[in-house]
């Protein structure tokens, strides 16, 4: 499929050997166990853990990985997440990393754009959770010869500002890990997406069930790793209200090590005045047909993007409403960047939000969606391209708002009515 033919090779070394690496070698910066369970589930012995119908996958995956980091010793490798990370993408790309220590690989974990989410800035700060943001102009700065290869978790590298520059600097991709519907053939030595799977939290969860590292509630990085890949496991699944088998069976295996107080500390970090601002902007402009809500917030600044998604979030918890789509300008001062970001939530389990989204916006000229999505929720980005910046001129900014929401909402309601006319007046 999308393995590169390295790894039929990879696949037929012996298990047996090169198991526990050399302690004298291993960086004592971080704690981490030495020994680790020897990987039984490769042979099947615990098939109670993650469920009998992809319980091969996911040991076939783990084997794949663990013959993936056994190549990769003592490799320097960059994580790249999605420009605004979500914790299902902080905690599993956490998890990565530790896992990946035992091999001697080092990995740096990196973002773009922002932490805009209150929540995400809580759980970087109470877990110390180890995510750097590299802005294009970071990028520039640093020698990026020195790491041998990339990895996408929790996304497939068309939501990250820094994946072109890294491949134009020739780093090969080593891993996709990811639960997103498929947005591109992309070739990686290592390849695990799961469309169906709620959470990338949860793919990584089973392969630490599985034996790639052997949680130890006395070790603190391990019960916060824990406790992340809990809260991204959550917060994927709606509080769990939309996790499937593999979902509860990863969240009762990390019960045993997470710290629930940690966890709450994470959840009570409250909302900003700008991100109330904006919700309370969706409410008053938000439309409402067949059962769907749209609203567009008009401008925001690029460290409140993240309230987009949670007005979605709000706004789908209205009676007789199954799916809610917000967006707005997001503009960054310094750089004149201008995108339209948008946000799509939905309770119905019909309506498959990344076929709704490629559908309704379709692709640029280059043939790259302007979206897509996963179980019950969806995003889009659209650049301003020529038409940013301006916006001193009051005017100006106004009319390109207009026009913007009226295209959005009439590809929207496209899809909302089908036989209406399209455009709704306001
Ligand atoms: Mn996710």
């Amino acid at each position: 499929m999308h393995f590169n033919s390295s790894l039929t090779q990879i696949e037929s070394l012996p298990l047996t050997s090169d198991l526990t690496p050399d302690e004298a070698e291993i960086e004592d910066s971080v704690e981490v166990p030495l020994t680790r369970q020897p990987m039984t589930a490769l042979t099947g012995e615990s098939a109670n853990s993650v469920g009998q119908r992809n319980h091969s996958l996911v040991n076939q995956k783990t084997e794949e990985l663990y013959n993936t980091f056994l190549a990769h010793r003592q490799e320097r490798q960059l994580i790249i997440l999605q420009d605004f990370p979500d914790p299902d993408a902080l905690s599993s790309a956490w998890a990565y990393q530790l896992i990946a220590q035992q091999y001697e690989i080092k990995c740096d974990i990196v973002y773009a754009g922002a932490l805009s989410h209150q929540e995400n800035i809580a759980l970087v700060k109470l877990t110390g959770l180890p995510a750097q943001r590299w802005t294009l102009q970071t990028l520039k700065s640093k020698d990026i010869s020195s790491y041998h290869g990339f990895v996408l978790i929790d996304n497939q590298g068309t939501t990250s500002q820094l994946v072109p520059v890294v491949q134009q600097a020739g780093i090969p991709l080593v891993a996709v890990i990811d639960h997103h519907s498929l947005q591109s053939d992309l070739k990686s030595e290592f390849f695990d997406v799961r469309p169906y799977v709620r959470a990338t939290a949860t793919i990584f969860t089973q392969y630490l069930q599985a034996g790639l590292l052997t949680l130890d509630s006395s070790i603190n990085h391990h019960v916060k790793c824990a406790t992340a890949l809990m809260h991204g496991l959550r917060s994927d699944t709606n509080r769990l209200m939309q996790a499937q088998e593999e979902d509860f069976m990863a969240a009762a295996y990390l019960s045993r090590f997470y710290d629930a107080q940690l966890l709450n500390a994470v959840l009570q970090a409250n909302r900003s005045k700008r991100v109330m601002d904006v919700i309370e902007r969706s409410l008053k402009n938000r439309i409402v047909q067949n059962n769907f809500s749209i609203a567009g917030v008009g401008y925001l600044r690029y460290d409140d993007r993240d309230a987009i998604p949670q007005a979605a979030d709000f706004l789908v918890t209205e009676e007789n409403v199954h799916t809610a789509v917000v967006y707005g300008i997001v503009h960054d001062e310094d750089e004149e960047l201008e995108v339209v970001i948008g946000s799509l939530r939905t309770t119905k389990l019909t309506l498959d939000p990344d076929e709704f989204i490629k559908e309704a916006f379709g692709q640029d000229s280059s043939g790259r969606f302007f979206g897509g999505g996963r179980t019950s929720a969806g995003g889009f980005e659209i650049p301003m391209g020529f038409l940013s910046g301006g916006n001193e001129n009051s005017g100006y900014a106004k009319m390109k708002w207009e026009v913007f929401d009226a295209q959005i909402k009439q590809k929207l309601l496209r899809l909302v009515n089908p036989k209406d006319n399209p455009i709704q007046p306001e």
